[in-house]
């Protein structure tokens, strides 16, 4: 459009430098709709563009930034522990992560900006009711699990909430809504990572509605970039936190606060730890442990061959047996470094919804654009020391990924009733039927649970 036209629509003339750098970048047509927008359709159009980093995009577009292929890939080494170490090392481990805990040197950070396509909602994760007896949010489940370990130390913990474009509304006012959770208000943040465009074969963008560009939220990876822009990184560091303990918000098993995963982390000296579960057969869908090209990481189950996911050692069990189970313990130092260097992104081909060039809204069949995240475990290759725990999927892992099925509310809510029913049976308790649930903030684990009840630890 002309300078004058723009002017005509009460474009100021950064608004126009802004059109015409879209323009030179080939991407002038998410402007095509300007002429029938309203005043608040144009502002918001323009302030959206505002944040897209077009050279990152045609770098992106034209390959650059983007994760390559994955080289030949090994089974992990010695960086995974696996649960039958555990015991021999757990009392020395639990003392380290208590004294790391009390010294406030631990924060707790929970990645809830997806957008949960797969659950056919557009609320957030985290809101979703997971409390058998309770119907309590994962955002309160988590929450509370936080809060029995901030009473227990007598000290706030930091609880760093990563939300996107799509979730921070809706979050933000859960928590205020809550009184966030009992937690201590100073220290329970919502940092909002970035979104990226999606782009067509072409490398153009697409338009969500006349005056929207389709983002979508630019990745869990994203969380370094967005704890050091929100200078969250910097807090950390100026109170001594060392460690940042990392779950996502759609495992209600998960531990936020571990003492003996923080310890290991701590003795081992180790700047990305995470924990993994014995996958439940080759095609689960979830990242594996492994080398690539001879460094420890972890392989995307989109990027995974189905030889190597189904390939088997002498013994018979597979080669890429364990699961990430996205909880980790992450050294401050080393995010902040990860934060200056960034990440590479991952392309995934997808539906997106967008109007055509006459304003029509299309709902594609088939995929039709890609979208790119950059992944939180691709640091991993980039540490120095690495550790990988493995723990109890009974205990710690039952993500809710789709509205039905497996990896769902349902499925969640079961193993959670079988978890404490355990606890009570192990405890000599008479095991509750039904709907039985055990308070989070009360006892967010199995010693906590025989604590609770004059029981020493199992
Ligand atoms: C993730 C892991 C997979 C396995 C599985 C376990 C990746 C790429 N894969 O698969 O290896 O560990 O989880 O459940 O992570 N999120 C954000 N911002 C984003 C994108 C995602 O905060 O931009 C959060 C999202 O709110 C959710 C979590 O990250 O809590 C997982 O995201 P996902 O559902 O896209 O990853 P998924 O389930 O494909």
């Amino acid at each position: 459009m002309a300078a004058a036209e723009l002017s005509a629509i009460g474009l100021t003339e950064a608004d126009r430098a802004l059109v015409a750098r879209f323009e030179s970048a080939g991407q002038g047509h998410v402007f095509r709709f300007l002429r029938q927008l309203s005043h608040p359709e144009t502002r918001a159009l323009l302030a959206q563009a505002g944040t897209i980093d077009l050279g990152r995009i045609a770098r992106i577009a034209q390959g650059d930034d983007v994760s390559g292929e994955i080289g030949a890939i090994e089974p992990p080494g010695s960086e995974l522990v696996r649960r039958d170490e555990v015991p021999a090392l757990r009392r020395d481990a639990e003392a380290r992560g208590l004294e790391e805990l009390r010294a406030g040197r631990v924060a707790v950070v929970v990645a809830a900006g997806g957008q949960g396509t797969r659950m056919g909602s557009t609320a957030p994760k985290g809101l979703w009711p997971v409390g058998p007896a309770s119907g309590k949010t994962l955002f309160h489940w988590h929450a509370e699990k936080v809060l029995h370990w901030a009473r227990r130390i007598g000290r706030p913990i930091p609880f760093f909430v990563m939300v996107s474009e799509a979730t921070q509304r809706a979050t933000e006012e859960s928590f205020r809504w809550h009184g966030h959770f009992g937690l201590d208000p100073t220290w329970v943040r919502t940092p909002c990572q970035s979104s990226l465009p999606a782009l067509d074969d072409t490398g153009r963008m697409l338009l969500e509605t006349t005056s929207r560009i389709a983002m979508a939220p630019n990745g869990h990876g994203g969380l370094f970039r967005t704890l050091g822009d929100a200078k969250l990184l910097d807090l950390l560091a100026d109170h001594g936190v060392r460690s940042l303990s990392y779950v996502q918000v759609d495992n209600p098993l998960i531990r936020p606060v571990d003492p003996v995963f923080v310890g290991l982390h701590t003795i081992r000296r180790s700047q990305f730890s995470s924990k993994s579960v014995a996958k439940r057969d080759a095609a689960e869908k979830v990242g594996v442990f492994g080398r690539v090209g001879g460094r420890p990481a972890i392989v995307e189950y989109t990027e995974l061959t189905d030889d190597l996911a189904r390939a088997t050692g002498p013994d018979g069990s597979l080669l890429f047996g364990q699961a990430n189970i996205a909880a980790h313990c992450i050294d401050v130092a080393f995010a902040r470094q990860i934060a200056s260097q960034g990440l590479p992104v991952h392309r995934a081909l997808k539906k997106v919804p967008h109007v055509d060039a006459d304003g029509r809204a299309v709902s594609p069949a088939a995929p039709n654009a890609t979208k790119f995240e950059s992944f939180l475990f691709d640091a991993i290759p980039l540490a120095e020391r690495t550790l990988v725990l493995e723990t109890s999927r009974a205990e710690e892992f039952s993500p809710i990924k789709s509205n039905e099925g497996a990896d769902s509310p349902d499925s969640a809510r079961t193993d959670l009733i079988a978890l404490f029913r355990g606890w009570h049976a192990r405890a000599g308790l008479p095991v509750p039927e039904g709907a039985v649930e055990v308070d989070p903030s009360k006892a967010p684990d199995e010693a906590a649970f025989r604590r609770l009840h004059g029981l020493p630890a199992a």
